[in-house]
């Protein structure tokens, strides 16, 4: 063999060897940004436009060169995305507060812990409010002037007219999902249903970001006549994105991978989610995606990384999901008593001081077994 045709098949074994083992590990790669939360805070880190410090903090190297690229083209933006993580999650520990399943997250790079992996409706819901969470950041540090490399968006116009006008400064809504696409997205490469089904959902996030997204106006003109009227664009609270998020939740649909005539002629058309049920509509843009039964969160199993109800306060009164009952997956529930001290008969004393007396009360809690 020549030394050339060596060196080529050198280079295919080479080619070949890192395919694969990149495929092994793209698969782990889902969500992996989101190790970013332990990055350490200082606002040095943050603004260090040589980005020294990005290089040497561990949290970075999660990232990947295009998502460290990202950061160090868009100085300030790690912040963001940062705090639009931190919103993310607390919004999903609100939203899921009395379920099984009551969004835990852990210290380390993996903080959703094995969840991640799955295709259920709960990966699905991380999925879409972590994308949320960093469009609706990165929107807002826009129009506030933290980021270096976007403003406001002055775009939005009306259909205009001689008497109101656009012209404010809107939350940039479009840089936060364009961002979102590249960075969140960066992480989900490979064709089979479990990173078509976290795409969809990231995009389903960043949709829901974007389509409640709300006019606001402010009158000009003599003594509040309106004469002249300047508009913006103004994002939704988060509160808002997580609340649309959790009833996409619970009508989230199941979806298969849509081979369906697939062949070698319209290998373009062949990925694609279509439902599980062939008589329910194809899922929307808007809706979150899953493929995979949950499991039931009852009990604690290393296998799925699910902690298990044992020890969760529950409502020995309510019919719903947060009692007892449910939440304990019938194993009943113990009860004790707990005293706590709380401020209370606070008054007011000219200017400006609030006195309280410590009122200590008994609270009767009850626990799963
Ligand atoms: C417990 O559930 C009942 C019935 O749903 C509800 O009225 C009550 O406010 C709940 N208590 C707490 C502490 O959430
Ligand atoms: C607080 O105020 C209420 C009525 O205003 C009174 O009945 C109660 O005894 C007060 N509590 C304490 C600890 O003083
Ligand atoms: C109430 O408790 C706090 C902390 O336990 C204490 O610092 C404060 O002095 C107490 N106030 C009164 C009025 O006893
Ligand atoms: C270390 C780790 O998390 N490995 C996981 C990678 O993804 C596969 C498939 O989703 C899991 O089965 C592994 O446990």
């Amino acid at each position: 063999m020549s030394p050339v045709a060596l060196m080529l098949g050198l280079k295919t074994l080479w080619v070949l060897a890192f395919s694969s083992l990149s495929n092994t590990l793209a698969v782990n790669n889902s969500g992996r940004w989101w190790g970013i939360i332990n990055v350490a805070s200082s606002t040095n880190l943050l603004t260090d436009s040589k980005n020294v410090q990005l290089v040497l903090d561990p949290s970075l190297q999660l990232l990947s060169r295009k998502q460290r690229k990202l950061i160090r083209q868009n100085p300030g933006i790690l912040h963001s995305i940062s705090s639009g993580l931190q919103s993310a999650i607390k919004e999903c520990k609100w939203q899921f507060r009395n379920r099984r399943w009551n969004c835990p997250t852990m210290p380390g790079p993996n903080i959703f812990g094995k969840i991640v992996n799955r295709g259920c409706r709960e990966t699905a819901f991380i999925f879409a409010i972590t994308s949320a969470g960093v469009t609706h950041s990165v929107a807002r540090s826009c129009s506030e002037g933290s980021i270096e490399s976007c403003t406001c968006d002055y775009r939005r116009r009306g259909p205009g007219g001689p008497d109101w006008h656009w012209g404010g400064c809107s939350d940039n809504v479009d840089f936060g999902r364009v961002f979102g696409r590249e960075f969140v997205d960066s992480n989900e490469k490979g064709r089979d249903l479990r990173f078509l089904m976290n795409l969809h959902n990231n995009e389903a996030g960043r949709l829901t970001v974007f389509t409640e997204m709300r006019q606001e106006c402010k009158c000009h003109g003599m003594s509040g006549s309106c004469t002249v009227k300047t508009c913006w664009m103004r994002l939704p609270t988060f509160r808002t994105v997580g609340d649309f998020l959790k009833d996409r939740f619970d009508g989230a649909s199941r979806v298969i991978y849509g081979n369906k005539g697939s062949n070698r002629a319209s290998r373009v058309e062949v990925h694609h989610l279509e439902p599980e049920n062939p008589a329910h509509k194809p899922p929307s843009p808007h809706d979150l995606v899953y493929f995979e039964k949950s499991p039931n969160f009852c009990t604690y199993s290393g296998k799925t990384g699910t902690a298990g109800t044992a020890g969760r306060s529950c409502n020995s009164s309510s019919p719903a999901l947060d009692g007892c009952e449910l939440l304990c997956c019938g194993r009943g529930y113990r009860t004790r008593t707990q005293q706590v001290t709380e401020r209370c008969n606070c008054t007011f004393h000219w200017c400006c001081h609030v006195s309280c007396l410590n009122c200590t009360n008994m609270q009767i809690l009850h626990e799963c077994l």
